[in-house]
């Protein structure tokens, strides 16, 4: 018997010998109030039914009923369900955990006839690295609250847990701080190619914390320095260097287009990288700095700030030492956990607790895992986001328009699932790794429905690579079973309203 499509993969599955499940208006849903909701939502969108409450009182509910209850006991994150035909269990070993087994459940419901099922089956399900995340780049192209709220609710329903929001670069400054206020009202107002900007206030960025926290998410605010600070300048102009041009510059300003040059004090709408640094050896940039990662402190529940540190070809290699060892410092001080692009591992003495993200290539370019070696060494460790594999703004070999090929050309849903975290930086196991992150850089990705596209169906890939077991321990992890898997989610997917990209390597189910 085949077994049901679960997407990531499951830690465990059997497929039962009995009748399904069968879903009714008369299925009534018991036990934990918010998986309920959760619930009822996916279950909405899928069937069009409506479950029933409880009843209560007489005990002898004649209905069958799924019950989503909470044991502590299992690991963190972990779930497990039984289905035959006369109940549903899903028992959570947390609230994430109860909250993930429903996105499962989700996933089981298939339709039978007119009639909708959930087949016999038994899970037990637990991921592999606790942090699962992905970022979405907001500075090149601002993408709004509900956008980011449907962002959210798409990772979560794949058992991502962590969304890294990208809110500064050289081309805008997205989140309101009243520390610093001319941030927003001087250098948020433009975005790549004279699209509008627009930033977060407080109040925005409160909402996006909250609903992502009801989606068991957290969220990982960034701040890029001491490059990609252009916009910086706009608001203080004392801050920031002149932009440093060079020749491969002016030919990406060329073939890309999108903008002029960079000058100081004018808004930059291209999408060159790599000119801009701040001050390293004025005070003032560190007054900022604490101001800044103050606010967020505070405003961010989730442990981690990100303070960026990439492709800072514009501060020199002494100088970018010196800033990354004290910015990490500093928010260590703060009582949160720094992370910075693994550039920042070339330091080697930034804060020990530092979490390094690895954006080489599945196969490490020269230089690349040396410096990401540098966090594990310090006793901290890695979050992966092979390019070549997951940078979902990578062009599909066929597809849309959209994307950039820089990391070694298009990237095939294949490519984006065929690789194994443990293999990526030689000598880092799973000890060494917190986990995987699949970045959106929106250069070219302007609207929700760009998202969409761009990120469905890979998104799934890292999500596998996050959650599931590793390569080889598993008949499930394999490229022919995730095709095979993803296809079967087309339908839940355009229930959720996800416009993924048709990609001819998935056997796309229709209804
Ligand atoms: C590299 S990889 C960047 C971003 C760009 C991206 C485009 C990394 C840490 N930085 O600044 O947006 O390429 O793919």
């Amino acid at each position: 018997m085949s077994l049901p499509a679960v997407v990531p993969a499951p830690a465990s599955i059997e497929a039962g010998s009995g009748a399904p499940f069968r879903l009714t208006s008369a299925t009534s849903v018991s036990g934990d109030a918010d998986a309920a909701a959760a619930l009822a939502a996916t279950l909405t969108a899928r069937t069009g039914l409506t479950p029933a409450a409880p009843s209560t009182g007489s005990g002898t509910d004649e209905s069958a009923g799924i019950e989503l209850r909470i044991a502590a006991g299992g690991a963190p994150e972990s779930y497990r369900i039984t289905v035959d035909e006369a109940s549903i269990v899903v028992t959570g070993a947390d609230a994430a955990g109860l909250f993930y087994g429903v996105q499962t459940l989700g996933q089981l419901v298939a339709r039978d006839g007119g009639d909708w099922v959930v087949p016999a089956v038994a899970i037990e399900d637990a991921p592999r690295f606790a942090y699962r995340g992905v970022m979405l780049d907001v500075a090149r192209h601002f993408h709004g609250v509900d956008t980011v709220k449907g962002y959210i609710d798409r990772a979560s329903s794949l058992k991502l847990n962590a969304l890294h929001l990208h809110l500064t670069d050289d081309q805008g400054w997205r989140i309101q701080l009243a520390s610093r206020p001319e941030l927003t009202e001087k250098a948020s107002g433009t975005a790549i190619g004279g699209d509008p900007g627009g930033f977060y206030t407080k109040d925005d960025y409160r909402e996006i914390v909250e609903y992502a926290a009801s989606r068991h998410m957290i969220v990982v605010p960034e701040v890029d320095m001491p490059g990609h600070t252009h916009a910086v300048g706009l608001a203080y102009p004392e801050l920031a260097e002149d932009p440093v041009i060079s020749d491969h510059m002016r030919e990406i300003v060329d073939v890309y287009g999108g903008g002029a040059l960079p000058e100081p004090g004018v808004p930059f709408e291209a999408l060159a990288v790599g000119f801009s640094s701040l001050k390293i050896h004025d005070e003032a940039t560190y007054d900022f700095v604490a101001d800044v990662f103050g606010e967020l402190a505070a405003m961010t529940p989730g442990p981690y700030l990100h303070f960026g540190g990439d492709e800072s070809l514009a501060t020199a290699d002494d100088d970018f030492a010196y800033f990354v060892t004290r910015v990490s410092a500093l928010i260590a001080d703060l009582g949160k956990t720094p992370v910075a692009w693994h550039e920042a591992g070339s330091a080697k003495d930034v804060a020990d607790t530092t979490i390094g993200q690895y954006w080489g290539y599945v196969t490490p370019q020269e230089g690349f895992a040396a410096k990401a070696q540098t966090f594990v060494d310090n006793g901290a460790s890695l979050i992966l986001s092979p390019a070549d594999a997951i940078y979902l703004d990578m062009k599909y070999p066929s597809g849309p328009e959209l994307g950039l090929t820089w990391a070694n050309g298009p990237t095939s849903v294949q490519d984006a699932y065929s690789w194994e975290p443990a293999d990526v930086v030689p000598g880092v196991g799973d000890e060494g790794i917190l986990g995987v992150e699949a970045p959106l850089w929106t250069e070219t990705i302007r609207t929700a429905a760009d998202i969409d596209t761009m990120v469905f169906p890979r998104v799934a890939a890292a999500a596998e690579a996050g959650w599931s077991p590793r390569t080889g321990e598993s008949d499930l992890r394999t490229w022919e079973s995730f095709r095979a898997r993803v296809g079967a989610l087309g339908p839940l997917w355009t229930s959720m309203g996800i416009g993924f990209h048709p990609s001819e390597e998935i056997p796309w189910v229709t209804e």
